[in-house]
């Protein structure tokens, strides 16, 4: 995965709603901590966006420790840059509100990822699922951030996030906020379900077979890749031999990026041969790339006051950040301040 290194504001946040995947991984958590090199990064755990599907409390608070164990082992440096929780710096809410005025319920109703997410019964889900949108564009604007490296399903919210800033800056005629720019890798940008290649793996899936977990035993990944579902053919030569073969193309994508290699250089090696030999060679680099995470993170687990005490450090960092940031906002809005 290549990222030029730019210099710029970054934000970007991951859901405490279970332990990260392959998806998680691969889409955005690598390139997170690639982009540290040369950008101010804020990373942030959206206990708020969690809380859009009714999260069990105890487990939540267990999660958002973990997640931030698992987002250090994988390489975040909370020193240099600010790792926090998003529901201890108000800043979020407050601008979320102001953006809840400011876009259009047509826009809302646009939105794939609510669909998707609320399924069939609609009116049944909460009215956080359907505004999690704006308070995605809150959390990047707050701090006037221009960079969101995000995986390819969230290449909707980043346009919305644009429209409102547009809208906010024509009525109020100012330019307040900044346009923001996706960071969306270009290969394997959505790593798909492994039992299912048209869904892509997600946490909330109730089989954890379709995902590869970063705290998943090396016995785990190897069955986990074993079950795989994939298809009696052999492996093609090019890669348009993987039209229509969505699981195929699925697991020759994840080993393309964990071995940066192309598609093409993949099936150099393994076209013509079966899915046995494949799925070995995929499962060694799975578990090459995610036993040093699970092994850093248990270690990390097993001190809870120095993951609460980066927390806290980083809540106080964002906060300097948003806190004027939101503040003029709400000013400019016509809130007495
Ligand atoms: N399957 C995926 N492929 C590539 N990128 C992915 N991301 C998520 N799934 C994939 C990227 O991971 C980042 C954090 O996502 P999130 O946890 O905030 O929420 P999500 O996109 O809704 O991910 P999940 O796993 O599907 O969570 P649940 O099940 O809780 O809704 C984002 O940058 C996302 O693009």
């Amino acid at each position: 995965m290549s990222v030029k290194p730019s210099g710029k504001r970054v934000f970007s946040g991951i859901q405490p709603t279970g332990i990260p995947h392959l998806g998680n991984y691969l889409g955005a958590i690598q390139n997170w901590v690639d982009i540290q090199q040369n950008n101010e990064c804020i990373y942030c755990l959206v206990d708020m966006h969690a809380l859009t599907v009714w999260q069990d409390p105890i487990a939540l608070k267990k999660q958002v420790l973990e997640q931030t164990a698992i987002l250090l082992a994988a390489g975040i440096d909370p020193q240099k840059h600010i790792l926090f929780n998003q529901s201890s710096v108000s800043a979020h809410a407050r601008l979320a509100w102001i953006f809840n005025c400011v876009t259009r319920i047509g826009w809302m109703n646009r939105m794939t990822q609510f669909k998707d997410k609320a399924g069939k019964n609609r009116e049944a889900n909460s009215v956080g699922l359907y505004v999690y949108p704006n308070l995605m564009a809150a959390d990047i604007l707050a701090y006037k951030a221009t960079c969101v490296p995000v995986g390819e399903d969230q290449r909707q919210h980043l346009e919305l996030t644009n429209d409102i800033a547009l809208k906010f800056n024509y009525d109020y005629e100012r330019d307040f906020f900044p346009q923001v720019e996706g960071l969306i890798p270009k290969i394997s940008a959505r790593v798909m379900n492994l039992r299912d290649g048209s869904k892509k793996m997600s946490k909330s899936d109730p089989s954890k077979q379709g995902r590869i977990e970063l705290l998943d035993e090396n016995d785990e990944i190897i069955n986990k890749i074993k079950r795989a579902k994939s298809d009696s053919e052999p492996l093609p030569s090019e890669k348009e031999g993987l039209v229509h073969r969505l699981e195929a193309l699925n697991l020759v994508s994840i080993y393309s990026v964990l071995a940066k290699q192309t598609i093409k250089q993949v099936l150099q090696d393994f076209g013509g041969k079966g899915f046995s030999v494949f799925k070995s060679a995929l499962s060694d680099l799975l578990i090459q790339e995610i036993a040093p995470i699970r092994q850093k993170t248990k270690e990390l687990l097993a001190d809870e006051n120095y993951l609460h005490n980066i927390l806290k450090q980083g809540s106080a960092k964002a906060s300097a950040i948003a806190e004027p940031i939101v503040s003029e906002a709400e000013y400019i809005v016509g809130f007495l301040k």
